[in-house]
């Protein structure tokens, strides 16, 4: 990747894999309406398409979206992307997206403008996109076939009209083809989203991880369908299931050859804030953060950018160094579960991790594969027996966690399972690159 790319996604959590370790974004649900209609989503809740079925996020005017930048940007300086997907699609709601933007770009001139679309109204708004400085945009793109995409979409509504089945799918995916070509025109970056839906569209996402390739897109991020009766979907009242997440890597694996993969996407609420692992969402409710003042300090939040940045490079040195002068060949692949904060480093407490980072280690190198959701195992003492339950079936696949800090009964409990416990405070590589060279040993290579 040449360097000025490289700078252009460095400082963002959802381009760089990287950059989510240490800086956070936030999002503004300022665009209630939608243009189609999803079988994956429920419109009482925010669209699926960039976050967690089943959550509904408060609605913000233009002017208190950008006073929550303000003050989220004061209170939380290494959120550098503010972001708009949701509770519908941006581009069904332009004013009030595009009022958004330029009021926070107006007053916060170092925060990075990011948008996530179906696509539909792509075309129509790529000038105006361009023109506010929006260097990161989402396209949500199933499938390149109108058959498959009559099988997820209900309907189209575009100028006035509603399409249904494949004449509808036709529409959207000819709008989305124009705005992905448009947007490299513009020299904009271009996320592709996927829901990956098994028996509908699974084969089919490497054709369009090719597709997109060719056409310039950036990062492919291939998410699991969530689809539960409860949420009231379409897929969830007719029992389509989602895919495991054995399924979600071999299909992310398949195109992994051809273009990048996010792997680390967290299906964040239209209203998310911090890191993509954490949500403060709950501290910047409406009725606080209307109650607060905005203390955006550019001078303030470049010199945490320069510490982050230095941060960065030493642990860049202390990987090397960890790394060098392994030479192990056809040795296994392992997976290791991390209990982390962010900073890139293994410095969370077991009964505090509400996910685990999973790393692939094969001896000479450390690779994040996913992230897997549990309940958190202290809380107060109670149920710990079926949150235990709960976390074994997230890791059961892993030889080891990692993590600052573990009590002796979980400890044991995982060690019966034939899971072992790494206790350390350092950088994730190092510790994990340690206990591969003991677990080899242990097997006897
Ligand atoms: Fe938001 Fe999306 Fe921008 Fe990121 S999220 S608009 S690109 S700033 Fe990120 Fe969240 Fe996944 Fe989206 S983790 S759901 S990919
Ligand atoms: Fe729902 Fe988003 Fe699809 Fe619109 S684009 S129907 S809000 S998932």
């Amino acid at each position: 990747m040449d360097q000025k790319l490289q700078e252009r996604i460095a400082q963002h959590p959802c381009y760089s894999e990287d950059a989510h370790h240490h800086y956070a974004r936030m999002h503004v649900a300022v665009a209630p309406a939608c243009n189609i209609q999803c079988n994956y989503c429920n419109r009482k809740y925010d669209c699926a398409n960039e976050s967690r079925p089943g959550v509904v996020s408060e609605l913000l005017t233009p002017e208190e979206a950008a006073h929550k930048a303000l003050v989220i940007a004061g209170k939380i300086p290494q959120m550098t992307v503010v972001g708009i997907a949701g509770p519908g699609d941006p581009l069904a709601n332009p004013e009030k997206t595009f009022r958004t933007f330029e009021l926070i770009a107006d007053k916060a001139p170092d925060i990075k403008l990011c948008l996530s679309t179906n696509g539909l109204m792509l075309p129509e708004y790529i000038d105006r996109i361009k023109q506010l400085n929006i260097d990161h945009v989402t396209i949500t793109l199933n499938t390149i076939d109108p058959e498959i995409g009559a099988q997820i979409y209900s309907w189209v509504h575009y100028k006035r009209k509603r399409y249904r089945g494949v004449e509808g799918a036709k529409i959207l995916l000819e709008k989305q083809m124009e705005g992905l070509q448009a947007l490299r025109e513009a020299d904009i970056l271009c996320k592709v989203n996927s829901v990956m839906i098994p028996g509908i569209n699974d084969q089919h996402l490497i054709e369009v991880n090719k597709m997109i390739r060719e056409n310039g897109a950036f990062l492919h991020n291939i998410m699991p369908l969530i689809s539960a009766p409860e949420h009231g979907t379409h897929f969830g009242l007719t029992g389509q299931r989602g895919p495991t997440p054995k399924e979600v890597k071999a299909v992310q694996d398949n195109c992994a050859g051809n273009m990048k993969m996010m792997r680390h996407c967290r299906q964040c609420r239209a209203d998310a804030v911090g890191l993509l692992g954490e949500d403060r969402s709950q501290e910047f409710s409406k009725e606080k953060f209307l109650e607060m003042t905005p203390e955006y300090d550019l001078e303030q939040r470049t010199l945490v950018h320069e510490g982050i940045e230095k941060f960065k490079e030493e642990l860049k040195i202390a990987k090397d160094k960890a790394s060098a002068g392994k030479k192990f060949a056809n040795n296994p692949k392992i997976l290791v579960a991390v209990a982390t904060k962010g900073g890139g480093l293994v410095n969370q407490h077991f009964g505090h991790a509400k996910e685990f980072q999973i790393y692939e280690v094969d001896g000479n190198q450390v690779t994040f594969v996913s992230h897997r959701k549990i309940d958190q195992y202290c809380q107060g003492g109670f149920s710990e027996e079926a949150t235990f339950e709960h976390i074994m079936a997230a890791i059961a696949d892993c030889k080891a966690v990692l993590v600052s800090k573990i009590g002796n009964c979980p400890q044991e409990k995982l060690q019966e399972a034939g899971i072992q416990t790494v206790e350390a405070y350092d950088v994730i590589e190092k510790v994990a690159l340690e206990f591969y060279e003991q677990y080899v040993k242990e097997l006897g290579n």
